[in-house]
């Protein structure tokens, strides 16, 4: 088998539909439609110029009509790949995509493994580690933000920025060998140079590794569970944000006694809502496995929507349920603000420690006005996901890619204390080496080809 032998797949899901899309790729490409493809103009198929739609007629191997389909080749470096890449787009159906595919396997053309056009893209430089990733991470996405995060790295902003970081380390590294190579011609950096310049590096390490925790969110969705004391409108505040009337509201403290769990879209964002039991002391069995329920919730939440009466004074309940929350993504919702006013922002922030923005005032009456609603969802947002705004802004949401950029941020770390400790310059080169090693796994520029395995066979057929 040759290196690069010519390959095919159908690039569409199988099932009934308009068209199913076949994609060839490789040296054979368009020597092979001549074959089987027909332009209705009489040309020769190989002869039409590249990126030119054709309408053709397919035939097989007997001279029998397959197909009448539009036929475009691609010829390289301009394509997906960076080979001649051919692509038909015949009538959908699973049984005319295979026939051609049985006419293509029959001229010798391989059937593609999974994810190999985009490996091929990658081995011939047309695209990234990390923006071959962002395919898949595409097909995958589950919201629209998800979709904007990995569109980001797919255009190469993420690769471009990484393949800065690592140059900055490998001059660094060069500056540190010529110096020792020729001490007397080359002066030697400051430690303050050399440490400002591995913290800049460093810090934009940081910055990415922390939007790592926002990409994950917007990837996986947030968990965020409804607490407070009985009676203050936690089933009222699931309702509001879900839009109908999914929980029980009474005004009897101690109505929901289960969980009550669902999914909402904050503006592209994923919620998983649980709305819980009120915590407070109590000898009803069942409801005391609720109050159970509510404290367990509460462990793997990402948010704490913690709901307060604030036409009631603060009791010892709420305080007792506040210290509960220690360490927790708390914001802090000061709902019935339809009522006379018993408790301030100011109140809260003093005597529970939550930050004056994450104090959210609220009101939920059934059958009448709500207010704050919009408010809440723009803070819950805001914590969660990077603004959009911020076009030169660049977020991680790979797993893979967090890990290379936490082993790059400690080899750099390491340096910084090789510099603080005075250990001579050219000791420290081995750190820098690290550093970069770490930043072009995420590119590609340095990576195993165990890892790159591993992220193509994640990819579909036909990608
Ligand atoms: N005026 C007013 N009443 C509200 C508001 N929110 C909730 N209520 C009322 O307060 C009562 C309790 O509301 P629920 O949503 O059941 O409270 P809960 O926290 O889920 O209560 P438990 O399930 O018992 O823990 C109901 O009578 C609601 O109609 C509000 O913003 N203003
Ligand atoms: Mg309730």
């Amino acid at each position: 088998m040759k290196f690069f032998d010519t390959i095919c797949a159908i690039a569409t899901p199988m099932g009934s539909g308009g068209i199913a899309i076949i994609r060839i790729s490789g040296e054979d490409a368009t020597a092979s439609m001549d074959k089987i493809a027909f332009p209705i103009s009489g040309k020769v198929f190989s002869s039409i110029e590249s990126h030119k739609m054709t309408l053709c007629v397919i035939k097989d191997r007997e001279g029998r009509v397959i197909d009448e389909a539009l036929v475009v080749s691609m010829l390289a470096p301009k394509s997906y790949t960076g080979e001649d890449v051919v692509e038909i787009q015949c009538h959908g159906g699973t049984m005319t995509a295979r026939l051609i595919m049985d006419e293509l396997q029959s001229l010798g053309i391989r059937h593609a493994e999974a994810g190999e056009f985009t490996r091929r893209a990658f081995i011939n430089g047309k695209i990234d580690l990390s923006g071959a990733e962002a395919v898949m991470d595409i097909i995958d996405a589950k919201s629209k933000l998800g979709v904007y995060d990995a569109a980001s790295s797919l255009t190469g902003k993420l690769g471009s920025k990484i393949k800065a970081l690592r140059e900055e380390v490998l001059s660094l590294a060069a500056r540190l060998s010529a110096t020792a190579d020729f001490p007397d011609e080359i002066e030697e950096m400051e430690d303050s140079e050399f440490l400002d310049k591995v913290g800049a590096i460093n810090a934009e390490i940081k910055k990415l590794i922390e939007s790592f925790e926002k990409g994950r969110f917007v990837r996986d969705g947030v968990k965020a569970s409804i607490v407070g004391r009985p009676n203050v409108g936690k089933s009222s505040l699931l309702n509001a944000l879900l839009g109908e009337e999914r929980a029980i509201v009474t005004d009897i403290p101690g109505t929901t006694r289960d969980t009550v769990e669902e999914y909402i879209n904050m503006g592209g964002l994923a919620i998983h809502l649980t709305d819980t039991a009120g915590i407070r002391e109590s000898e009803d069995a069942v409801e005391k496995i609720g109050i159970e329920r509510a404290k367990k919730s509460l462990a793997d939440a990402d948010l704490v929507l913690f709901v307060l009466d604030s036409s009631e004074e603060l009791s010892e309940e709420d305080i007792e349920i506040s210290r509960s929350l220690e360490g927790k993504n708390v914001m802090a919702v000061l709902n019935k603000q339809d009522k006379t006013p018993r408790l301030t922002i100011e109140e809260i922030e003093k005597e529970l420690g939550i930050e004056k923005e994450d104090i959210i005032p609220l009101a939920v009456p059934q059958n009448s006005e709500k207010i704050g609603l919009e408010a809440l969802e723009e803070r819950i947002c805001d914590k969660f996901v990077q603004r959009e705004n911020k076009e030169d802004e660049i977020s991680i949401s790979n797993r893979r890619h967090r890990d290379a950029l936490v082993a790059a941020e400690k080899a750099l770390l390491h340096l910084k204390e090789g510099i603080d400790m005075g250990v001579p310059y050219d000791l420290l080169y081995i750190d820098l080496e690290d550093a970069a090693a770490g930043l072009g796994e995420i590119t590609g520029e340095t990576v195993q080809e165990e890892i790159v395995n591993v992220v193509f066979e994640k990819f579909c057929v036909g990608k």
